[in-house]
């Protein structure tokens, strides 16, 4: 049984002093020379070392001194030498690897895409360039030769020494072998520098293929803003005197933070109104900062061992999101990351694959990089900095920063410096990390003589391995709004600690309306027994913008609930009528109207009704979804016509927070209007366009009708060599497709010679687009299903992390009706029986069959 466990968790018994590597780049037959200089902390130990068949071993010898075959085992993934034949104090272990990159189809280690060398070690990949202790508490200093032709060569840390064909880096702080990056390509950089709070200078590089330089402004920008920002808000400075970005176009994730040369995928750098969406302007801003943030928040504090990944992640999430809401829209990025948090992680909490933020145990950890761990881990520390205030969380970074510097820390670090900076017990709090599922929390009301009481019940269903789950904190935000819209309370934080508990405010004039979960203060489901018209007068009045996007969400989602099991409901009366209302505000920021106004995703609608007992039909949902559309587009055809012209993009094309928020409205009105001009607007608008965001909007909204042929051909005539835009050509298409075609639209296109599947990129667009398209993925035939895991079936020969990632599409199949279950459960067996299925797909299947 490949089953890790975090109870098993002991230190390594040698220290690692000191890392040099040699690199002699080739396609096939890399040389790899490595000098590890040991210590021994535990007389005796065995020395073993990760690194598996793949590395071809051509000497190894301590002290200068081969050694021979008996005295060293190769067994799976693992070389041990004994205790025995190691030296009594510190000695250093030389090695000589072979390797081949060009073979290298997992994008795991070194690899070469599109003629770059370029690696990627996180989590266990270094074990595929050299022997070495990959474990994240094993850190070291560095120095990194590289010998090759190519014209640029880069590693972590500062230069020590460049001359054509060869490259010596120097990174002076320690640092675990995930971390460890090595770049050598044709590449050219667009530069500024950055001084920091101190008066360093930094050099500053963002790193492309000849052509995409004018693509990369935006990134060196983002990197300036995010250095400044975490100085101002965290006083984290910089610590080298170069920040490298490399951007690559086969990469498995968004980007990886290796210390000093962070390499990206290059959807995340590359940007241009004419190829770039908002939505892309945004995420590249977003992910250029979470990976400098987590030269503080993961590089200098690392992580002890992988369980403890959210200690990094969701640290880092927590800091890009609060980045962007200070730079952009608070409310908006709020509703946004809820939003992302809903349709990703309560789906996976709810299902086969829930787990705690900090699992306790793994099969393969990169199944770990999950919603769950990233995007609940920060919505914990959100809770923290909720419990103790923003004084307190101060406090408690600078001590956790003073403290674990330089430390491979644990989660129970982190809670102790919240525990020592601020007096508080955060026992009970823990649970956060170590319970998986969404806890239902009830909230009822109750008025007498001028006292409001809430009244609270929390429960969190059994989740995979944990049947019974103990009561939690939860800080639920509450304000009071009087009759007439004014605010009678502020904002107060309720902290819920037991099962069952009381609220009582008193002195109250008139009985108010209560504003709950303001800001979405908890990742919980609140549930209450709201009646339609105070629901309606909290989407007017609430002064909280994220309680009042709420009021319109709750409903939306009953309405569209009701309609989808075949009832009338009284909600989307009310629902068009109110949201009529806020639309027509001019005074309310676009962006947040725009949200207010797109209806709930399919996938959200399901997640609603599995959560509430019922089976969800992806057929009847798109219907009650399409049929709420059309009724929204007829009552204000004219108000939604007026705003599609008034938010037309005057002059320019900037990126920026308003600008989008604009475009986001007018494509949320250009949605609905299209139900009632058969997609005038949108043919004109897909040609007119001056900037991408618009051009996509359109070209959705014509896939949607049927009416893209054209459009389409014309994207692929402009764009048709560049990858990234091609990318959205691929995902659009089954995406946006009416459900009854989406298979077969999404079959054709796996035939089209542009289909080049083994790039990660171009394989997440086609099936992750089909795989978005609920009723699409779910035919009621069982057709999705197949076709996707065959696909799955294929990449996991090359690509077993792609394929175990985008396996996630059936996470949810045990809630459909029988006949549907059926069909995916064969797909999912069919999955399960290929001979030589990879470790990845192998625990995600077994955990969803299971
Ligand atoms: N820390 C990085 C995670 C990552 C990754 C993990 C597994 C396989 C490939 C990967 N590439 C990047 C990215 C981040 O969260 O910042
Ligand atoms: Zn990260």
């Amino acid at each position: 049984d490949p089953t890790v466990f975090l109870n098993d968790y002991r230190p390594y018994p040698f220290a690692l002093d000191r890392v040099r590597l040699s690199f002699t780049l080739a396609p096939r037959g890399t040389v790899v020379r490595s000098d590890l200089s040991f210590t021994p902390r535990e007389q005796g130990a065995d020395l073993a070392l990760d690194g598996g068949e793949g590395l071809r071993l051509k000497r190894l010898a301590i002290d200068g001194r081969e050694i021979a075959t008996g005295d060293y085992t190769r067994e799976g993934e693992a070389l041990v030498i004994a205790g025995a034949a190691l030296p009594d104090g510190a000695f250093t272990l030389s090695a000589e690897v072979e390797i081949d990159p060009a073979d290298n189809t997992a994008f795991e280690g070194l690899y070469l895409s599109g003629g770059i060398f370029c690696t990627q070690c996180e989590a266990q990949g270094f074990r595929h360039i050299t022997f070495y202790p990959d474990r994240p508490d094993v850190m070291s200093v560095f120095e990194v030769e590289i010998l090759s032709d190519k014209p640029v060569l880069l590693s972590n840390g500062n230069p020590a020494e460049t001359v054509a064909g060869r490259a010596v880096w120097s990174d002076p702080w320690p640092k675990p072998a995930y971390l460890f990056a090595l770049v050598a390509g044709d590449l050219r950089a667009v530069s500024g520098t950055f001084t920091t709070m101190s008066g360093r200078a930094v050099d500053l590089n963002v790193w492309v293929r000849p052509g995409d330089e004018d693509r990369a402004g935006f990134a060196l920008t983002s990197l300036v803003k995010s250095m400044e920002w975490d100085e101002r808000v965290y006083g984290r400075e910089y610590d080298l005197d170069v920040f490298n970005i490399v951007a690559v176009d086969d990469f498995n994730m968004g980007a990886m933070e290796n210390k000093g040369l962070n390499i990206f995928n290059s959807k995340l750098v590359l940007a241009s109104p004419e190829t770039a969406t908002d939505a892309d302007y945004e995420r590249i801003e977003g992910v250029i900062a979470h990976e400098y943030f987590h030269n503080w928040t993961g590089n200098r504090i690392t992580c002890r061992d992988w369980f403890q990944l959210c200690l990094k992640e969701g640290l880092t999430v927590f800091r890009d999101q609060q980045f962007t809401s200070d730079l952009r829209s608070a409310p908006v990025k709020r509703i946004e990351d809820v939003q992302a948090l809903r349709t990703r992680q309560f789906r996976e909490d709810a299902g086969p694959l829930a787990h705690p933020p900090r699992p306790d145990r793994y099969q393969e950890i990169n199944n770990f990089y999950t919603a769950t761990v990233y995007e609940k881990g920060a919505e914990v520390i959100g809770m923290l900095k909720r419990l103790v205030g923003d004084d307190g969380y101060r406090d408690a970074l600078d001590l956790y920063f003073d403290r674990h510097d330089g430390d491979a820390a644990t989660i129970e670090d982190w809670l102790k410096v919240f525990e020592d900076a601020t007096g508080r017990d955060l026992s009970q709090f823990s649970r956060w990390y170590t319970d998986a599922g969404t806890p239902q929390v009830t909230m009822t009301e109750t008025w007498t003589d001028g006292a409001l009481t809430l009244s609270f019940t929390q429960k969190t269903d059994p989740t995979p391995g944990q049947l019974v789950k103990p009561p939690r904190v939860i800080p639920i935000a509450v304000g009071l709004i009087g009759p007439n819209g004014d605010e009678v309370r502020p904002t107060e934080v309720l902290e819920m600690t037991e099962a069952e508990q009381s609220f009582t405010f008193d002195g109250l004039g008139a009985r108010p309306v209560v504003s709950a979960l303001r800001g979405f203060s908890a990742p919980i489901i609140l549930e209450r027994d709201l009646d339609t018209e105070t629901r309606a007068f909290l989407l007017a009045h609430d002064t909280d913008p994220f309680a009042r996007w709420e009021a319109g969400r709750g409903l939306a989602l009953r309405a569209l609930s009701a309609a989808a099991m075949g009832e009338e409901d009284e909600n989307a009366d009310a629902f068009i009528d109110a949201i009529g209302r806020l639309i027509a505000e001019d005074d309310t920021d676009a962006a947040f109207r725009a949200l207010c106004l797109r209806l709930p995703g399919e996938e959200e609608i399901a997640t609603r009704l599995a959560a509430a007992g019922q089976i969800p039909d992806p057929d009847a949902i798109h219907a009650a979804r399409e049929r709420l559309s059309l009724r929204l587009a007829v009552t204000h055809e004219a108000l939604l016509a007026g705003i599609f012209d008034a938010m037309e993009t005057p002059g320019d094309y900037s990126p920026d927070a308003d600008g989008a928020g604009r475009r986001s409205l007018r494509l949320a009105a250009l949605g609905l209007l299209t139900r009632v001009d058969g997609g005038l607007r949108a043919q004109a608008l897909e040609r007119e366009a001056g900037n991408m965001t618009e051009r996509m909007g359109a070209l959705a909204v014509l896939v949607s009708l049927g009416q893209a042929d054209e459009a389409l051909a014309r994207l692929r005539a402009d764009f048709g060599d560049n990858r990234l835009v091609m990318d959205k050509w691929f995902t659009v298409q089954p995406m946006a497709a009416p459900p009854a075609d989406a298979v077969r639209i999404a079959r054709t296109l796996s035939e089209d010679a542009a289909f080049d599947w083994t790039n990660p990129n171009r394989f997440r667009a086609l099936i992750g687009g089909l795989s978005a398209n609920h009723a699409g993925f779910h035919a009621a035939d069982g057709s999705g299903y197949d076709f996707v895991a065959d696909w799955l079936i294929r990449m996991d020969g090359k690509n077993p992390q792609i394929a175990a990632r985008m396996s996630t599409a059936f996470e949810t199949w045990n809630r459909y009706d029988a006949d549907r279950q059926q069909k995916a459960r064969a797909a999912l067996e069919q999955i399960a029986a290929v001979t030589g299925l990879s470790r990845n797909m192998a625990e995600m299947v077994g955990r969803m069959l299971s």
